[in-house]
């Protein structure tokens, strides 16, 4: 695995992208970077494992490399499932499938994963008992996430459960220049440079767009979740559960 060294020569001016450059650092730079990814992985496993119904789907939205997937998979305890894990970046894709492979190889393939590269917006989704998208609705433009969101809940099965984990803002400034500070201060704890942290904030304006905690729950009950609940929180980083 490669450190993550990419804002300490990019000036940030781009727009930061899902691109080879990233795909080759991406666990350094998610362990660093977001407070809590550990423990949301983690609990993906655990979830996996109360809610996976035998014969149904599972998708890992915006998989990247992969990791909710194979939590997933380990998790599972129900026979004949399968996994479909989608990302619309061909360099994480390719990686991505590389790492399933040598999954394959060592823990068998009893759960088939299927690796898409397409944009989680083009997939049509059913029979589907659990569905993840971990640190990825941030990235989709906010005037189609009701529409998404939607769509995955209609192709849940009754009782099934999303997984929704999202960087957030405050709707107070004050809590929120707080959140913001704790994070930065996350991530020189971790390493990273004053100026590589502002290069990284200044590539991501506009990219990433975080909302309220309420803001997206609301949205949840919009789009057919009977519950939802934040299961953990970590400064301006969220996990929630909602069940269909
Ligand atoms: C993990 N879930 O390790 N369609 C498909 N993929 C997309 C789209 C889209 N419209 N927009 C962004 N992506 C992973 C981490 S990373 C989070 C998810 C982060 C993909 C994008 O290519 C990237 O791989 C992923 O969403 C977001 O648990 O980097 O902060």
């Amino acid at each position: 695995m490669s450190d993550d060294r990419i804002y300490t020569t990019d000036d940030g001016d781009e727009p930061f992208r899902f691109n080879e450059n990233v795909a080759r650092v991406f666990p350094d730079m998610l362990r660093r970077s977001i407070p809590g990814y550990a423990a949301s992985i983690e609990a993906i496993g655990s979830l996996a494992a109360r809610y996976v119904r035998a014969g149904t789907t599972c998708y890992d939205l915006g998989c990247s490399l992969g990791a909710a997937t194979l939590a997933m998979r380990q998790g599972i305890r129900e026979p004949a499932c399968r996994i479909v894990a989608v990302d619309s970046s061909p360099a994480m894709i390719e990686r991505c499938r590389e790492i399933v492979a040598e999954d394959d190889r060592l823990n068998g393939r009893e759960t088939e994963v299927d690796v898409v590269e397409r944009d989680i917006r083009d997939i049509s989704f059913a029979n589907a008992s659990m569905v993840v998208l971990n640190y990825t609705l941030q990235f989709i433009e906010p005037a189609g996430r009701r529409e998404l969101l939607q769509s995955i809940c209609a192709g849940l099965n009754d009782g099934g459960i999303l997984v929704l984990s999202e960087k957030v803002i405050d709707e107070n400034a004050g809590m929120e220049a707080l959140l913001v500070d704790l994070h930065h201060e996350h991530k020189r704890r971790n390493y990273y440079s004053s100026l590589e942290i502002a290069r990284k904030r200044a590539a991501l304006e506009n990219v990433l767009i975080p909302e309220t905690v309420a803001t997206h729950r609301a949205r949840l009950a919009g789009a057919g979740f009977s519950h939802s609940a934040v299961w953990l929180r970590y400064f301006n980083f969220v996990s929630i559960i909602a069940i269909r």
